[in-house]
């Protein structure tokens, strides 16, 4: 490989430079300037040289030594000094990455404890009931789609972990966490029904979640929320499960150190592709695992070279560049690239003849290596010079095609496991060489193999002859006439490759994978704590952020709640008010903290603790996610209510993450996102970017998530006091806590913050929609709706009516237009499955039933968001929202040009009661001229209220 613009060859290159069978020459030099300087960072540049003759010898020997005995000799040398010096810990730079060879010589490969031959007859058996249970899911008249290919390469690396790692919930300390990667389903559901956890009928129902019963039969892929006995981690979404594993690992350590639980037993697996590790998420958090010396997480890591279209580096080496990723991140990285059978040769390969071939093969060429004949390999591979060729002599055409990867051998995969487990101070990742469809002729290594979901029975015959089974040509027709598909295979459960294998889960704590729930539920905090949110603000104005992070504040004071709240926030505490608890409840850090702070003479200095309790994830909104997801799902994988507290500009969660909010809601989590600095005319200053007109409308798409858009402090005492019980109490319905999220949208602009009226309307507030007020006079009446930060100025519109233009107006805070919405949606749909019954009627109707004149809504968001519950006013309504993109200029500016401030509310009124025949047209048109609601250069200079965030 020469080519030095492309990133893979360079790192690969960096291992296979100095082998060269051709390098006798004597004077080493630089074929490529990237490729000669693997340490070129760690050089000397600026220390003084304190025995210049002494370095000169040094360097002088090692001329000689290159002159005399080549450039393989002195590379060897090198290469063992260099690793000399680490061990003695002179503190070089470590090498980015190493030989394409297994990172553990044979000689350093544990003794095996388990059966093998057994252990290869229950791989078979697996592989043939998963690839079995995707075709016959693929019969024709279903075609329901699945994948075969992935977990035929991964067999052996899953099989090792769940006959000799994998901690069940039964082990001490409560188990392991295992991310499986999504495609790889079928092999897991395959072990279960050997295991007799799934029938062989669920098996036929794979991807017929439905049409059987609800339940009836298998999911795709991971989902916890269709499947809650079983799968605990959502991962089918590439990217997620790199991020999710490491926040998981390090929330196991935040759990540890805060003395909440001995998560010291536990380990974190997560099985990934290696197309996969393309994904920004996959990649984007090494560091944090490498800082926090997450030495509890293993990722391995399926290379098999081809992702969904073909190769991965069709031109580079995969496992070459990950290796440098993850090195140079700080990671302990194992290679297992090459079976057994390599072993003998490498051995032999003296002048380092055999290294340098596969350094420098690209991935492509591997994978062509996968489908052709020895020969083609013999004359490919071995034949480019003599050495090589002579080195396979011994081995005829078959033995040749059969050399395999590391990935398949399973002593190698369990020696690399068992070094990961041990390994301290670091995470590990563990790059397997496999190929894709391994063990299926007519799927391995081909291209399209991963979308190949039919098997022939041709094809099956040789699979099954393949694996060894005695299943024979007869019944397997026989099954084909049948079903359209083979038959599943279960030797019973007194075989011994079944007793074997229930043995070592017993003996390893249980089932894998398996979720349970085994929480205490909590004693929430009683009414004190919500009386100060309920006295209003007196003559002062607080925004509903203060009165969030207020009440926040307080039920992490509470004895039973107050240290299971988990605060997390992506660099933003000190935006949204928080920076004041940074000395009580401290910035977690499990280093504790090494410096002394710049400010550690202020009153509210920035404290890092062991035990803190605050998450600050650094500018990663992803990574705050996945730490939201990890403290909100605690309580299924630790067994520990945890509450987190996830604060963000409101911008950047579900716009920026909801993906990971999807998979959170998958995974059962619960938890409180605060979507603070919402608004698309709120936060003023900050312009497009920030603007958020719409999230309420992308929560709406979850159907976990439970949005509010509070206007007052009293209604935020309410509604988070009906989270936490929703979410960690216990009800009829819900007697292990509801499986939803809050998300609260709230906002940096000052407002008056009323006192809670004695009559309040908590079913209102809960169910999304409350009076405020009522006018007492004569005229002509309208209903103002509006939600969050709008009330002020229908509040102003309200007066601004009766004042100047005699009429009425009663004012309406709606606290969520999308569960208003959800509900009479609900209705419609109980309505339609219960044609005989007494029709619901939704609560939105009932509310606002009764009340006189047209209903208009404003809103500090795009009018699709009041609009959501337009089919179930009960009159006439009409929307005023913040349309299009946003900008930067004061509250009262943008809100003019949107036509969303008090003065639009006035002239959109009268044109409503005009239009309802109430009033007479022409006072439309005298307001619209006196208030000049089409013109922001009207509000120009008007000022505003409370700054920027
Ligand atoms: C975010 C996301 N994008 C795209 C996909 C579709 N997809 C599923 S599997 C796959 C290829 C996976 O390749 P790799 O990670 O190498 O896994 P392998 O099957 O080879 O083990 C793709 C693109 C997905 N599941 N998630
Ligand atoms: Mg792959």
């Amino acid at each position: 490989m020469t080519d030095d613009s492309s990133p893979a060859a360079g790192t690969a290159a960096d291992a296979t430079e100095p082998t060269g069978s051709q390098g006798v020459e004597s004077t080493p030099t630089p074929r490529g300037s990237a490729k000669t300087s693997v340490i070129h960072e760690g050089l000397p540049t600026q220390l003084p040289d304190i025995d210049p003759d002494e370095t000169r010898d040094w360097i002088e020997s090692f001329d000689s030594m290159l002159a005399e005995r080549g450039r393989d000799r002195a590379r060897y040398v090198m290469l063992r000094l260099l690793e000399r010096a680490r061990e003695t810990q002179v503190g070089v730079p470590a090498l980015r990455s190493t030989d394409y060879i297994n990172t553990i010589p044979p000689e350093r490969e544990p003794w095996f404890p388990g059966d093998e031959d057994v252990e290869r007859r229950i791989r078979a058996f697996i592989r043939w009931n998963a690839a079995v249970m995707v075709s016959s899911a693929n019969r024709k008249g279903l075609e329901v789609g699945g994948h075969i290919a992935t977990y035929q390469s991964s067999a052996s690396l899953y099989e090792v972990g769940f006959n000799h790692f994998f901690q069940g919930k039964d082990a001490p300390g409560g188990g392991d966490q295992i991310y499986i990667q999504g495609h790889g389903s079928p092999g897991v559901y395959a072990r279960a029904f050997l295991e007799g956890r799934l029938e062989e009928q669920q098996l036929y129902r794979f991807r017929q979640e439905v049409q059987h019963g609800t339940g009836a039969g298998l999911p795709s892929y991971p989902h916890p929320r269709l499947m809650p006995d079983f799968w605990e981690f959502p991962t089918v979404s590439m990217g997620l499960t790199g991020i999710n594993s490491i926040y998981q690992a390090r929330f196991n350590r935040y759990l540890h150190n805060r003395g909440i639980k001995d998560t010291d037993q536990q380990h974190v697996w997560a099985f990934l592709g290696d197309g996969e590790m393309a994904e920004p998420e996959s990649l984007g958090a090494i560091g944090v695992a490498a800082r926090e010396e997450l030495d509890n997480l293993t990722w391995v890591i399926n290379c098999n070279l081809q992702q969904l279209d073909g190769p991965v580096r069709g031109n580079g080496k995969i496992i070459q560049e990950l290796e440098s990723t993850f090195r140079g991140a700080g990671w302990n990285v194992i290679k297992v690239v090459w079976g057994r059978e390599w072993d003998d040769l490498l051995a032999r390969d003296v002048d380092g003849v055999l290294v340098n071939q596969m350094n420098t093969t690209p991935d492509g060429a591997f994978q062509t290596y996968s489908v052709e004949d020895g020969a083609y390999i013999r004359d490919s591979f071995f034949g480019g010079d003599p050495r090589l060729r002579k080195m396979v002599e011994h081995m005829n055409d078959r033995q040749i095609q059969k050399l395999p990867r590391g990935g398949h051998d399973y002593r190698k995969v369990y020696a690399a496991f068992d070094a990961a487990k041990k390994h301290v101070g670091q995470p590990t990742v563990i790059l397997a060489k496999t190929v894709k469809g391994w063990t299926i002729d007519a799927l391995e290594g081909k291209n399209a193999t991963h979308q190949m979901k039919k098997l022939t029975q041709d094809d099956v015959k040789k699979f099954r002859d393949r694996l060894y089974l005695p299943i024979s040509d007869r019944d397997l027709e026989r099954s084909y006439d049948e079903t359209g598909a083979a038959p599943f295979f279960h030797p019973g459960a007194d075989a011994p490759e079944i007793e074997y294998m229930m043995e070592r889960r017993k003996a390893l704590g249980g089932a894998v994978p398996r979720r349970v729930n085994r929480a205490k539920a909590l004693k929430l905090p009683g009414d004190k704590v919500y009386s100060e949110l309920k006295q209003g603000s007196g003559k002062n104005s607080i925004a509903t952020t203060m009165a969030v992070v207020r009440l926040l504040r307080d039920w992490m004071k509470d004895p039973e709640i107050g240290q299971r709240l988990v605060p997390i926030a992506p660099d933003e505490y000190r935006t949204f008010g928080m920076d004041a608890m940074f000395p009580s409840a401290k910035v977690y850090n499990p280093q504790g903290q090494l410096y002394e702070s710049v400010d550690r003479k202020l009153l509210l200095s920035y404290k890092e603790s062991q035990q803190g309790q605050m998450l600050h994830e650094g500018i990663s909104e992803a990574g705050a996610m996945a730490s939201a997801t990890a403290a909100g799902s605690a309580y299924t994988t630790h067994g520990e209510h945890m509450i987190p507290f996830y604060i963000f500009y409101s911008m950047f969660g579900f716009q920026r993450t909801g993906d990971s909010i999807w998979a959170m809601a998958d995974q059962l989590a619960r938890g409180f996102l605060i979507g603070a600095t919402a608004g698309r005319t709120t936060l003023t200053g900050e312009g497009l970017q920030h603007a958020d007109g719409h999230s309420p409308l992308l929560a709406a798409t979850n159907p976990a998530v439970v949005h509010y858009d509070p206007a007052f402090a009293y209604e935020i005492g309410h509604i988070m006091r009906s989270g936490l019980e929703r979410m960690y109490g216990t009800s009829e319905e819900h007697p292990d806590g509801e499986n939803v999220i809050f998300y609260i949208t709230v906002y940096n602009e000052p407002v008056h913050q009323p006192k809670e009226p004695d009559d309040v309307d908590v079913e209102g507030i809960l169910k999304g929609v409350h009076k405020v007020s009522t006018a007492d006079g004569e005229g002509p009446r309208v209903q103002l709706l509006t939600s969050g930060v709008g009330f002020p100025w229908v509040e102003k519109a309200r007066q601004l009516l009766a004042e100047e233009w005699g009429v009425q107006a009663d004012t309406w805070s709606v606290t969520s237009w999308n569960e208003l919405a959800r509900d009479a949606v609900a209705s419609e749909e109980h309505n339609l499955l219960h044609p005989t019954d007494e029709p619901r009627t939704p609560f939105v109707t009932t509310a606002l039933s009764g009340h006189d004149g047209p209903f208009v809504a404003v809103s500090d968001y795009m009018t699709a968001v009041p609009m959501q519950i337009a089919r179930w006013v009960p009159g006439d309504y009409c929307v005023l929202g913040a349309d299009g993109f946003g900008f930067a200029d004061t509250r009262p500016a943008a809100r003019r040009f949107f036509h969303i401030d008090a003065e639009s509310v006035v002239v959109r009124s009268l044109q409503a009661l005009a239009d309802a025949g109430e009033i007479d047209p022409s006072l439309v048109e005298k307001a619209f001229s006196k208030y000049r609601i089409d013109d922001p250069t009207a509000v120009s200079g008007v000022k505003q209220e409370g700054g920027d965030a």
